[in-house]
């Protein structure tokens, strides 16, 4: 059943303010689950005794309850004891196996009645999907650090939830300029209550050079020095990189490195001087021009390079695939860049990865395992419908639909406007799986929201930037296209407004949305 009500129409038909302790609607959820069942007569209220159960002898279940009553718990007072489940009848519990098998790999079942929430799945993955809907199902206070006063109640009946694509991804750009581990870890506290399934760390470029390489010291302690506008940049130490994979994994988030070539390279070609090709370094660079540095492709050491490179990202990174770049290589002649992504190919296969790279590299012909990610600006490619007819899985990100550092309106302050200005509507308005001529849905493999950041500075500026248009892609990602209703969806993206103001999440206030005041 498609989600057909909006729950803000439902309860303030004259488009008052919602207090935050009104009841919701099973519905009123992003990205819209495949299946909801409403049940008016059946509701759950969480209280004192309320009680957390998880599948016995599955830590990843038990870890998943913890984090949820780590949410629940600052603002609601209760103690909500984690426990194995022994009683699956009462309170909240979240179990592994017996889900609808609709819900496949990463779906989830959830059953609100008047004495339990019961959440089943095949995998720890899909519980903590069911977990993240559960959360919006509850009064946006529920967010808060501190102790609120609110009727806890879910609303009941069943939901049968499970995503359209495999990838459902959001980049960011910590090259341009850099952002602290906990910058990155709260981007991924806050694209994970969407389902949210990939990060993409674009970690190096002209402007900057981000993580750790064996070998390869001046990458950082040079390379990594400054960023746009001259700031002093920085960079993540392989432990601290370890972390952030391993607290996106804690969200059932794959952490996909790209390190960009052979163009986008400035930050390593002015750390270290043999990779030129006239053996001399430029200089750092901290301005917004593209297409201007290329490695160089004739020589050898520009492949010990990035076999050096690869092989640590391969060794730092849990996931399938290594993103490498290929994007804007205007300073590399045609034929150099297949020759370069000639060698470069079997370099990642080598290391166990598979590929994935902006959709340029398709000129290469790569594997069929390969990903290429689409970011152009129009409805054809085709390159890139060769590459689906050969067997390639496309990741869209069309750039004047998805890119997230694109301007809202003429007045906004931050981001650009190249692909044009990207309103909220704009962003959810389109169909991933029909969007570019003969690349049909079975050839596609998700979606993803870029946020490069020339012009972004801190975490604010990232929210600003991605919310409210995150959660429209999330949504295009996750949710069947027979739910898609921009009606719907922006009824619902007022009622995720009063969670990020109770979450203190930055947000553009579309003039599009009917936020409550
Ligand atoms: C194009 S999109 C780029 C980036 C810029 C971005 C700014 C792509 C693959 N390349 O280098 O940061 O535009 O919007």
């Amino acid at each position: 059943m498609a989600v057909t009500t909006v729950a803000a129409a439902a309860f303030s038909p004259s488009a008052t303010a919602e207090p935050a302790s009104a009841a919701k609607s099973l519905t009123d959820v992003i990205p819209a689950p495949a299946s909801v069942s409403p049940d008016a007569r059946q509701a759950f209220r969480l209280n004192w005794t309320t009680v957390i159960s998880t599948e016995r002898g599955s830590a990843e279940a038990a870890a998943i309850g913890r984090q949820l009553a780590g949410v629940l718990r600052p603002s609601t007072g209760y103690p909500l004891p984690v426990v194995p489940a022994w009683y699956p009848n009462h309170g909240i519990s979240l179990l592994l196996g017996g889900a609808d098998p609709r819900v496949g790999q990463e779906g989830y079942e959830l059953r609100v009645s008047r004495d339990s929430v019961v959440i089943r799945a095949k995998t720890a993955a899909g519980l903590f999907a069911g977990t993240q809907t559960l959360r919006q199902l509850l009064p946006a206070k529920i967010e808060s650090k501190n102790r609120q006063r609110a009727n806890w109640t879910v609303p009941g009946g069943r939901i049968v939830d499970f995503p359209r694509f495999a990838h459902r991804g959001a980049m960011l750009d910590v090259s341009r300029h850099f952002f602290s581990v906990n910058e990155v870890k709260r981007y991924i506290d806050d694209i994970a209550q969407y389902k949210v399934n990939r990060l993409h760390l674009h970690l190096a470029d002209d402007q900057g050079w981000r993580i750790e390489i064996p070998g390869w010291p001046r990458l950082t302690s040079y390379g990594g020095s400054t960023e746009v506008g001259g700031g002093p940049g920085g960079y993540y130490t392989k432990k601290q990189y370890l972390d952030l994979v391993a607290y996106a994994k804690s969200k059932y988030i794959t952490v996909i490195p790209e390190i960009d070539m052979p163009g986008h390279t400035n930050a390593a070609l002015a750390s270290y001087a043999e990779l030129n090709c006239n053996g001399i370094a430029p200089p750092l660079y901290t301005g917004t021009d593209v297409g201007f540095s290329s490695l160089c492709i004739d020589k050898e050491i520009t492949y010990k390079f990035i076999d050096d490179v690869i092989g640590e990202l391969a060794s730092l990174t849990p996931g399938e695939y290594i993103h490498i770049g290929g994007d804007e290589a205007h300073a590399t002649k045609p034929a150099d860049y297949l020759k370069f992504m000639q060698r470069v190919l079997p370099i990642v296969a080598k290391h166990g990865k598979k590929v994935t790279g902006w959709h340029e590299f398709v000129k290469s012909v790569p594997p069929a395992s390969a990903v290429p990610q689409y970011w152009g600006t129009d409805d054809v490619d085709e390159d890139v419908a060769a590459a689906a007819q050969r067997g390639n899985k496309i990741l869209m990100s069309p750039a004047h639909k998805s890119y997230l550092d694109m301007k809202y309106d003429e007045n906004t302050p931050l981001g650009q406007d190249w692909a044009g200005l990207i309103e909220v509507d704009t962003a959810y308005n389109w169909d991933p799986g029909s969007f570019v001529k003969d690349v049909p849905e079975a050839s596609v493999r998700g979606v993803e929201a870029p946020l490069w950041s020339e012009t972004l500075e801190d975490i604010k500026d990232i929210e600003f930037m991605a919310f409210p248009r995150l959660p429209a892609i999330a949504e295009l990602g996750w949710s069947p296209a027979s739910t898609h209703d921009w009606e719907s969806f922006r009824g619902r993206l007022a009622g995720q407004g009063d969670r990020w103001k109770v979450q203190g999440v930055t947000f553009y206030p579309s003039p599009k949305i009917a936020w409550h005041s």
